[in-house]
């Protein structure tokens, strides 16, 4: 816990939040700023700053976030895809530094993204 961590606090339930899916490595919970029909952010309870603490510190979790989107989709019936998105770094806006996956559904997507 880092004390002035915004998903640290959801994490320890001092802020609130739709929380959407839990383990006990991982929890998921939908975006404020929804850009799709389904927009959930899936995190560590653990504080790394990005993807690639996580990947150093704790391989095991990394690998966790990716079950939990999966089960996540699956119960969204994202049949037709979905993306999975780790924001790491200024370039490529990153505004909270507590290691968080995106997973976007439910309408079509372009590429390359903004
Ligand atoms: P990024 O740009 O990759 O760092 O995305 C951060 C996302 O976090 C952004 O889409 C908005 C979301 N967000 C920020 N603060 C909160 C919050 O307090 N609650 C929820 N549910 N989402 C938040």
């Amino acid at each position: 816990m880092t004390d002035d961590c915004i998903f640290c606090k959801i994490v320890a339930g001092e802020i609130p939040a739709e929380i959407v899916h839990e383990s006990d490595t991982t929890v998921a919970f939908r975006d404020m700023s929804p850009q799709a029909p389904t927009h959930v952010l899936v995190i560590p309870r653990s504080h790394y700053p990005n993807a690639a603490a996580l990947a150093a510190g704790e391989p095991a979790t990394a690998a966790h976030l990716f079950d939990a989107a999966r089960a996540i989709a699956e119960q969204a019936g994202l049949d037709k895809g979905y993306r999975l998105v780790l924001n790491t770094g200024e370039d490529a806006h990153q505004t909270v530094f507590h290691v968080h996956m995106h997973l976007l559904g439910g309408r079509p997507m372009g590429w390359p993204p903004g």
